[in-house]
């Protein structure tokens, strides 16, 4: 069975479970205490990964980091969710990169910063990441105006990635999606039509925390 060490708050651990899922393969979740520093600490980055983030993914004996990474060795072992040629993979690719860069690293680190941060956050720094924002989900927004999917008419692990944080409520990132965004909203009904959707704070483990700020 795979093991996928993570936390309820992480989106990116969340793009993996929902695969998980969707793919209906069994998994048991292994809790990271994030909020309380286990990432930061030597032991955990030398037994669980160097990097120091979540997700990470066991598979007997093989342990995988980095949600895209995850995301392309399922698609690749399951046959499943990725693209059908060369050419379509190379697209899934492009836009799980642009994910990991632009989309939800911004959008993470804003509703980090809103919900979680130890202290209030800095309004020139939440300034400036809403502005990087709302270009990358403009971006979004204009490619899902013409296709179903962002790779096209069928979902693939680029849409797994880039609604890993989406499925939070508002009151998390205090950035309006719905209002602003209407073929990203309209892309997430379809996304939660598929097989094994579910919200984040009811597949994660850990206990959930009301927003600070
Ligand atoms: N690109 C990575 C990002 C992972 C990531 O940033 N995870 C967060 C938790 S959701 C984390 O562990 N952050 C620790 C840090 O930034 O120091 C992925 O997609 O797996």
């Amino acid at each position: 069975m795979y093991r996928l060490h993570g936390f309820c708050q992480s989106g990116n651990t969340f793009k993996v479970a929902f695969f998980l899922r969707a793919l209906r393969q069994p998994w048991e979740p292994v809790f990271v205490d994030f909020m309380n520093g286990v990432t930061r600490t030597d032991a955990w980055r030398a037994r669980t990964n160097a990097m120091g983030e979540a997700p990470v993914l066991e598979d007997g004996e093989r342990r995988l980091t980095q949600s895209g990474v995850i995301l392309s060795y399922l698609a690749k072992k399951h046959a499943a969710y990725d693209g059908a040629s060369e050419d379509e993979r190379l697209e899934v690719l492009r836009w799980i990169l642009f994910d990991n860069h632009k989309f939800t690293s911004y959008f993470a680190s804003y509703r980090f910063m809103k919900a979680f941060g130890s202290s209030a956050p800095d309004p020139a720094v939440m300034a400036w990441l809403r502005g990087r924002l709302d270009g990358a989900f403009g971006i979004v927004n204009k490619q899902l105006a013409t296709r179903e999917f962002i790779a096209g008419s069928k979902p693939t692990i680029a849409d797994f990635s880039l609604c890993g944080y989406l499925f939070y409520p508002q009151e998390e990132s205090g950035y309006e999606v719905a209002e602003r965004f209407p073929h990203i909203q309209a892309w997430l009904a379809r996304m939660r039509e598929l097989p094994g959707w579910a919200t984040p704070y009811d597949i994660l483990p850990g206990a959930r925390i009301q927003p600070r700020w």
